[in-house]
């Protein structure tokens, strides 16, 4: 991609001063193409969407857009105190613009912020899990029908075990003959598709964030503070279990999603018990006691349906995560099955953590 190409039309589209702007990548995002555009009146984030995986990028803006609405409200009332992620609008009032037939979004920078991809330790992980539990709780009343399903069945079990059968079947890459270990070991989890299935009928629908992973979380660099809840393209209807299953996915391990240093993809138990302690603390009001005791299906389900995807697109030839290199999407999946039996090996500490909160 010519960046600097792009980073004056899009400055120009969007009234920033051309002549100085310059674009660089920005954060590890597997989905969009995430870039920071500065120019002489400051700076903003732009993205190029994904429209292989986002077929309807105006829908996707219009959720975000609604959501942004609705939090901005809860700030006024006090009950919101985090930074709200904000399309830009371009001159035509318009919030996306198409530049060779690409969709490219503007949002407002947020300053002085970071990202981790791994927690530090256990108070940045209460931090974090309050963040996204009062952002849960400040969507409760949030009308979940006003929002498009920008990809359906996007944390359906069953369907991505469907997915992972075609991928098997149709071989397109030649790799299904290396991974007989991975798919033997999926098909003996399939007990999860059938628990997962019973709980929907019962939990209350929720508007879920349902990509909570810690480098979507905003970090002041001043004091540490949780600053903004960011990447808001999958919020949807879900079930809460999705958004903490996904922290404990993302938080827990001491590696990162990708390491190969499986010896130390382990869950450990002290972020455990503050992500469980940050996250139920602002739903306290809302959450049911079948919902909380739901969260320990959460934590098995999403290590193994992440890992069940990664698989899925290794053995699809790499069409759906950006990856760094040829078994990327592989080492990912291997990564995530061992979080996900760790999971599993400490089962009675982590269930306990889970219901004593
Ligand atoms: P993706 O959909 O590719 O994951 P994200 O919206 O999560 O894209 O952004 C990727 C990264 O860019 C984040 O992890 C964060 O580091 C940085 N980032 C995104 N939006 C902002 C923002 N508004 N202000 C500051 N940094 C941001
Ligand atoms: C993708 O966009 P990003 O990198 O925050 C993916 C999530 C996965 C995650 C795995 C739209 O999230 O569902 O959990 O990668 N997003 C989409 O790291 O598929
Ligand atoms: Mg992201």
């Amino acid at each position: 991609m010519n960046t600097e190409r792009y980073a004056k039309i899009i400055a120009q589209q969007f009234g920033f001063d051309h002549h100085t702007a310059k674009m660089k990548p920005i954060g590890n995002g597997h989905i969009n193409t995430t870039m920071l555009l500065q120019h002489s009146g400051g700076a903003v984030v732009v993205q190029k969407l994904n429209t292989q995986v986002f077929a309807q990028p105006q829908e996707l803006i219009a959720n975000a857009r609604k959501i942004e609405q609705h939090l901005k409200g809860k700030q006024v009332t006090g009950e919101y105190n985090l930074e709200i992620i904000e399309h830009l609008p371009t001159l035509e009032q318009r919030y996306s613009v198409e530049i060779e037939g690409q969709c490219w979004r503007a949002l407002a920078f947020i300053s002085e912020s970071r990202s981790e991809d791994v927690v530090l330790c256990a108070a940045q992980a209460k931090i974090a899990a309050g963040a996204f539990g009062q952002f849960a709780a400040a969507l409760q009343d949030f009308d979940a029908t006003l929002l498009y399903p920008v990809i359906k069945n996007f944390h359906n079990l069953s369907m991505r075990m469907q997915m992972l059968d075609k991928a098997v079947r149709e071989d397109k890459a030649g790799r299904v003959a290396s991974v007989a270990e991975q798919l033997a070991f999926c098909n003996e989890q399939m007990h999860l598709v059938d628990e997962l299935a019973a709980l929907e009928q019962v939990l209350p629908l929720r508007v879920c964030h349902n990509d909570t992973k810690i480098n979507n979380m905003l970090f002041s660099t001043k004091d540490n503070s949780a600053k903004a809840v960011i990447d808001l393209d999958t919020c949807m209807p879900g079930l809460w279990l999705f958004d903490f299953g996904d922290m404990v996915r993302t938080f827990c391990s001491p590696e990162t999603e990708d390491s190969t240093n499986l010896d130390n993809v382990v869950v450990r138990e002290d972020i455990f018990a503050a992500l469980v302690q940050g996250y139920i603390e602002p739903l306290k009001e809302h959450i049911t006691a079948q919902e909380k005791a739901s969260f320990w299906l959460g934590a098995q389900v999403m290590p193994f349906m992440i890992g069940v995807r990664f698989l899925t697109d290794y053995l699809d030839g790499d069409n759906y995560f950006s990856i760094k290199h040829p078994n990327h999407n592989l080492e990912r999946a291997n990564n995530q099955f061992a979080l996900y039996r760790d999971v599993v090996a400490q089962q009675h500490t982590l269930k306990a953590l889970i219901l004593q909160a």
